[in-house]
C-alpha cells in the first residue's frame, strides 16, 4: 500500500533501524498540529508526535505533509505515535509568518513544484519570481501552471512572455475546458509527488478535482453547508492521482517569504547572475561603478528595470533574514553562557554555605 505513496528501496534502507525497533513506516498525507493523518500498510492512522519529537519540533519545526515517519501503531484504535521522521529528499519551505528566522515546511519529499497563477487578474511576473525562487530552492523541479486559459484572449502569447522569464517549463491549462491536463500529467511519473502553490482563487483545487475526475477538494464554488461540499476534504491533503502520482493541494499562499534561498534566487535570476562577471570590478555593487555590465544591460534595454529592482529587493530580504538568524543564534549562545555562569556562581555560594 505505501508503495503507491512513493515508498522506495532507498527509503526501505533508511528505515531499517526503525524496522528493527519494531516500528511501522508511514507517510503523512495531512499535517495537523495535534494528529497527523498517516497512510501505512495497516490503513490510515491518526498519529501524534512522541514527547521527544514534540520537544524537538519547537526548534526544528513540525513534520509536514509528504514526510516519511516511523510509528508505533494501535491499529485497533486507528491511532499511532510518530517516533522519528526520515531524512527529507526535498522540501518546500517558507519563512513562518510570525518570525523572520523560523522555517515552515509546506511539503516534504516532493518531485515537482507547480507554481500556479491564473491567466487573468493574478498574472504578475514579480510574484512568480518569488514563488519560483522557493520552488527551485526546494530541490524539486519547478513548473509554471497558467490556469483559466478560457478567460484569456491569447493564452499562447502570454505563456511565451512568461516562459521567457521563468527558466522552467510553462504550461497553459483550463480546468473548465479540460485543456492541458494531459501535458500536466506528463510531468508527474508514477510514485512521484507534486505540490501546487499559488494565491487563493487561481484554481488549484479545481484543477486537482479535474485531474481526479471527481470533486474531492473543496473549491471556492462550494459554500459551507452546500450539499456538494459535504464529501470534499479541505486542502493540504496528499492524494493519489489516477496516473499513479501524488498531488498536494495547498491553501492560498499570497506571498512566500524566502529563507535560506540563495541558490533558488540564483536560478530564477540566472540572466542577471550571468552579467555580473562582465563588470569591470569583481566586487561591483552595480551602482555607479564604471564599466558595470548590469547597468549596461539596463541602459541597452536588455534587462527589465522592474526585474532588476525585484532581484535587489529579494537579495536584501534574504540577507536581512540571514542576519537576524545569526543575531538570534548569538543571543541564544549568550543566554546559554549566562545561565552556565549563574549555575557556577550559585554553586560556589553552596560550597561556602552548605546550608543554603
Ligand atoms: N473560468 C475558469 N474558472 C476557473 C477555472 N478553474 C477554477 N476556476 C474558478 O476559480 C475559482 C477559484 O477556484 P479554486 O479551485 O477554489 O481556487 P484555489 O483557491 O486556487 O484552490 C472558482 O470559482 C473556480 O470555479 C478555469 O479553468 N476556468
Ligand atoms: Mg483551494
Ligand atoms: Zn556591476
Amino acid at each position: 500500500m505505501i508503495e503507491q505513496y512513493g515508498w522506495t528501496d532507498a527509503l526501505q534502507l533508511a528505515f531499517e533501524p526503525h524496522a528493527r525497533a519494531g516500528h511501522l513506516a508511514g507517510r503523512i498525507i495531512v499535517q495537523r498540529r495535534e494528529a497527523n493523518l498517516v497512510v501505512t500498510d495497516v490503513g490510515n492512522l491518526s498519529a501524534r508526535l512522541s514527547g521527544r519529537l514534540r520537544h524537538e519540533a519547537r526548534e526544528a519545526g513540525h513534520p509536514a505533509a509528504g514526510d516519511w515517519v516511523a510509528l508505533s501503531a494501535n491499529a485497533g484504535e486507528g491511532t499511532a505515535v510518530i517516533h522519528a521522521v526520515l531524512p527529507r529528499r526535498t522540501s518546500l519551505v517558507r519563512r513562518a509568518a510570525d518570525s523572520v528566522q523560523t522555517l515552515q515546511v509546506i511539503a516534504a519529499n516532493i518531485d515537482v513544484v507547480f507554481v500556479v497563477t491564473s491567466m487573468n487578474a493574478d498574472l504578475n511576473p514579480r510574484r512568480l519570481e518569488r514563488f519560483l525562487a522557493a520552488a527551485w530552492q526546494s530541490g524539486a523541479r519547478p513548473v509554471v501552471l497558467l490556469t483559466k486559459a478560457d478567460l484569456c484572449e491569447q493564452p499562447e502569447a502570454q505563456a511565451a512572455e512568461i516562459a521567457a522569464l521563468a527558466g522552467c517549463p510553462v504550461l497553459v491549462v483550463s480546468a473548465r475546458q479540460g485543456l492541458g491536463l494531459g501535458a500536466l500529467m506528463d510531468h508527474i511519473s508514477p510514485g512521484e509527488t507534486c505540490v501546487l502553490i499559488g494565491s487563493s482563487g487561481v484554481g488549484k483545487s479545481t484543477l486537482v478535482n479535474a485531474l481526479l475526475g471527481e470533486e474531492r477538494m473543496a473549491t471556492q464554488d462550494i459554500r459551507a453547508g452546500d450539499a456538494r461540499g459535504r464529501h470534499t476534504t479541505s486542502y493540504r491533503h496528499l492524494v493519489l492521482l489516477p496516473g499513479g502520482g501524488l498531488i498536494l493541494d495547498t491553501p492560498g499562499i499570497r506571498e512566500v517569504g524566502l529563507i535560506d534561498a540563495d541558490a533558488g534566487l540564483s536560478m530564477v535570476f540566472e540572466d542577471i547572475e550571468r552579467l555580473a562577471p562582465d563588470c569591470r570590478f569583481r566586487d561591483c555593487r552595480h551602482g555607479n561603478e564604471p564599466g558595470c555590465a548590469v547597468r549596461g544591460a539596463l541602459e541597452a534595454g536588455l534587462l527589465d528595470a522592474e526585474r532588476w529592482a525585484h532581484f535587489q529587493k529579494l537579495s536584501q530580504e534574504l540577507a536581512a533574514s540571514a542576519q537576524t538568524k545569526d543575531r538570534a543564534a548569538q543571543e541564544a549562545e549568550r543566554t546559554r553562557l549566562a545561565r552556565l555562569q549563574r549555575a557556577y556562581r550559585s554553586n560556589k555560594k553552596n560550597l561556602r554555605d552548605p546550608s543554603a
